[in-house]
C-alpha cells in the first residue's frame, strides 16, 4: 500500500502534477506506529528475558525480529504518571501529573498531538487513567481509571459504553477495527494500551483453567526480612503473604474466609471479589466457579494444617498463577496485532513497541507492587520492531527512560522535537549508528502516605550504582553496588570502601537535579497538592 502510494507520488511527481511533491514523498513514506503499553508487567514475565515463568511467543517475535532493551527503566514506577511522562516526554514535576490522584492538563503537548498535527490518524485504545477526554487522538477507547476485566465501561470519543466480554480481548478488537477502518492513504499512530496484568487479576477463562493447574519457581529473595536496607523497605505494605488480600488478590469465596476465619478487617478484598465477579454474566460465572470452587474447597481442607511457610508458598502460586494467566491473553493480542500488519503489508513500514507502564514484583523481596526505584519495578520491558532501520536479534543494554519515547517517536515521523521535552531520542542508538548514550538516569516518587506506604524518594542510577533518598517522614539515603549486589539486598551508603563513588554519586546527582529542573520547591509544592487531593477523596 505505502509503496504503491510512493510510486504514485514519484509518478505525479515526475510529471509535474504535483507542486510540492519532495513533501508528499517523505510524508507518504513515514512510518506506522504501533505504541503497545501493558499494566504492570514486569520484565520477568516475558521469555525473551529469559526468567523462565512463562511463555509469551507473539511478544518474544519483537526481539527476535528486532530490539531488546535489558535496562530500560521509568522515571516515576506507578500507571498514570508514567503515562504523563511517556505522552509528553518531560519529568513528573515538569508535566505535573507526579501521582495517581492529582490531574493530568491534558492541554499540554504530547507526541501522538504534535503527531497527528503533521498528518498522521492516531487512535488511543485500552487503559490511560487520567481523566479527560484524551486530546491528540482521532479516536480514543479508553477505560475509566483502572477499568474493569469482565464486561467493562469503555469511553468511546468521550461517551460512555459497556462492552460485553472480556477486557484484554476486547481491546485488541477495539484497536484492530480502528487499524481496518482507518484512512489507509495517511500514516497512523496507535496507542494500544492493555488493563492487564493489573491487580486484581482476573484471567480469561481459557487462560485460567490452564494456570490455575501450574506450579511456579520462588524467587531466591521471597522471604526477605530486609536487613541491609533502610525503613522504607521494611514500612513497605507491598508484602505477597501479608498485604495480599485473602478473597480479591487470592479469589478466596467470602464464604470461605468466614468459615477458616480469615481476616479482611477494611473488606477491601471481598468488596473487590464481590465487584468483580459481580461483573459476571451467568455463563461467566459458572465457568469461574467451575474452577475457582474446587481450588476453594481444596485450600478449606488443607488449610488447618499448613504451616506458615506452605502458606506463603500457596499464595506466591496464587498469585503467580493469575497473574501469568492475564499476560497469557495479552500476548495472544500482540499476536494477532503482528498477524494483522503481515497480512496487510504492513510489517516493513511500521516501529511496533511493546512495553509497560512499570515493572512489577513476582514476589521479589516477598512484594507485589512496584513504586520503588530498586530495579524489578525501575526497570520496565521494552521490546521494538522496525525491519526499515533494526537489525534482526539487536540487545540494547544502556539506561533508555519511558522519556524518551516522545521524541524518538518525534524523530522517526520527521516531526521537530520541542525544546521542552526532557528525553532524548534512541532511534540512532537501536539503529547501531551510534553507542554514545546517557550513563545516569534520574528518578522520582511522590505517592506516600498512600496505599502500600512506599515512601517519596528520589534518586539516580547509573549502570553500576544506584543512590536513593527517602524523605518527608524519613531522611535517608541508599546506595547500592549492583554489580556485586544485583537484588539489592545490602545497602553501602556510609560504607568506606564506597565513599570516592557516594561522593560522586551525590554529585551527579545534584547535577541531574539541575539538569532537569527538579527542586525542593516542586517537593513542597506537590506535597502541599497532594494533601488537598487526598482530603477531598
Ligand atoms: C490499585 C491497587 C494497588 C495499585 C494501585 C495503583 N489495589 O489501588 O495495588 O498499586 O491500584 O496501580 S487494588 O486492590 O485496588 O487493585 S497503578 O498501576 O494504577 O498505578
Ligand atoms: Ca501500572
Amino acid at each position: 500500500m505505502n509503496r504503491i502510494n510512493v510510486l504514485t507520488a514519484l509518478g505525479l511527481c515526475s510529471a509535474g502534477l504535483l507542486p510540492s511533491c519532495k513533501e508528499q514523498v517523505t510524508k507518504q513514506i513515514r512510518p506506522n506506529i504501533i505504541y503497545i503499553m501493558s499494566d504492570d508487567h514486569g520484565y520477568q514475565a516475558i521469555s525473551a528475558y529469559g526468567g523462565g515463568l512463562n511463555k509469551t511467543p507473539n511478544i518474544d517475535r519483537l526481539a527476535r525480529e528486532g530490539a531488546i532493551f535489558t535496562r530500560s527503566c521509568v522515571t516515576n514506577s506507578l500507571c498514570a504518571p508514567s503515562r504523563a511522562v511517556m505522552l509528553t516526554g518531560k519529568h513528573s514535576f515538569m508535566n505535573g501529573k507526579v501521582d495517581n490522584v492529582q490531574p493530568f492538563n491534558w492541554d499540554q503537548d504530547n507526541f501522538p498531538r504534535l503527531l497527528q498535527k503533521s498528518g498522521y490518524q492516531t487512535a488511543l485504545v485500552g487503559k490511560i487513567h487520567m481523566d479527560g477526554i484524551p486530546q491528540g487522538f482521532n479516536y480514543s477507547a479508553v477505560l475509566p481509571d483502572q477499568g474493569n476485566y469482565y464486561n467493562p465501561d469503555f469511553i468511546v470519543n468521550g461517551k460512555p459504553e459497556q462492552i460485553h466480554g472480556y477486557v484484554t480481548k476486547i481491546t485488541t478488537k477495539l484497536a484492530l477495527d480502528w487499524l481496518k477502518s482507518r484512512d489507509p492513504n495517511k500514516p497512523f499512530c496507535l496507542l494500544y494500551h492493555q488493563k492487564a496484568p493489573h491487580r486484581e487479576w482476573m484471567p480469561e477463562e481459557k487462560y485460567y483453567k490452564e494456570y490455575t493447574k501450574k506450579e511456579f519457581q520462588e524467587p531466591e529473595t521471597l522471604f526477605d526480612n530486609y536487613d541491609g536496607r533502610g525503613t522504607a523497605a521494611h514500612a513497605a505494605e507491598m508484602r505477597i503473604y501479608r498485604d495480599q488480600n485473602w478473597s480479591g488478590d487470592s479469589k478466596i469465596y467470602p464464604e470461605v474466609m468466614d468459615k477458616l476465619g480469615l481476616k479482611d478487617p477494611t473488606n477491601w478484598g471481598r468488596n473487590a471479589f464481590k465487584q468483580n465477579v459481580g461483573r459476571m454474566d451467568d455463563e461467566q460465572r459458572a465457568a469461574w466457579d467451575s474452577v475457582y470452587r474446587p481450588l476453594n474447597e481444596k485450600f478449606e481442607k488443607e488449610y488447618p494444617h499448613m504451616t506458615e511457610k506452605e502458606i506463603a508458598h500457596w499464595r506466591y502460586e496464587r498469585y503467580m498463577q493469575d497473574y501469568l494467566a492475564c499476560i497469557a491473553s495479552v500476548d495472544d493480542g500482540v499476536g494477532e496485532v503482528l498477524d494483522y500488519l503481515d497480512k496487510n503489508g504492513l510489517a516493513e513500514n511500521t516501529i511496533v513497541v511493546y512495553t509497560s507502564d512499570q515493572g512489577f514484583y513476582m514476589g521479589e523481596h516477598g512484594w507485589f507492587d512496584k513504586r520503588f526505584m530498586y530495579e524489578e519495578s525501575f526497570r520496565t520491558p521494552l521490546l521494538m520492531r522496525y525491519p526499515k532501520e533494526i537489525k534482526a536479534g539487536t540487545s540494547i543494554s544502556k539506561l533508555v527512560q519511558n522519556l524518551d519515547f516522545a521524541p524518538t517517536f518525534l524523530d522517526y515521523c520527521g516531526v521537530e522535537i520541542p525544546k521542552e521535552i526532557q528525553g532524548e531520542s534512541f532511534r540512532k542508538l537501536v539503529s547501531g549508528e551510534t553507542n554514545e548514550w546517557r550513563d545516569a538516569v534520574y528518578y522520582t516518587y511522590y505517592e506516600y502516605p498512600s496505599i502500600h506506604m512506599v515512601k517519596r524518594h528520589y534518586g539516580i542510577a547509573t549502570e553500576r550504582y544506584k543512590l536513593i533518598h527517602f524523605y518527608y517522614d524519613i531522611d535517608e539515603w541508599e546506595m547500592y553496588d549492583l554489580e556485586k549486589d544485583p537484588h539489592e539486598m545490602k545497602s553501602v551508603y556510609n560504607d568506606p570502601a564506597y565513599a570516592d563513588v557516594q561522593k560522586d554519586m551525590h554529585k551527579r546527582l545534584n547535577e541531574l537535579r539541575i539538569k532537569y529542573g527538579d527542586s525542593d520547591a516542586f517537593d513542597q509544592h506537590y506535597l502541599k497538592e497532594y494533601l488537598k487531593a487526598v482530603k477531598k477523596e
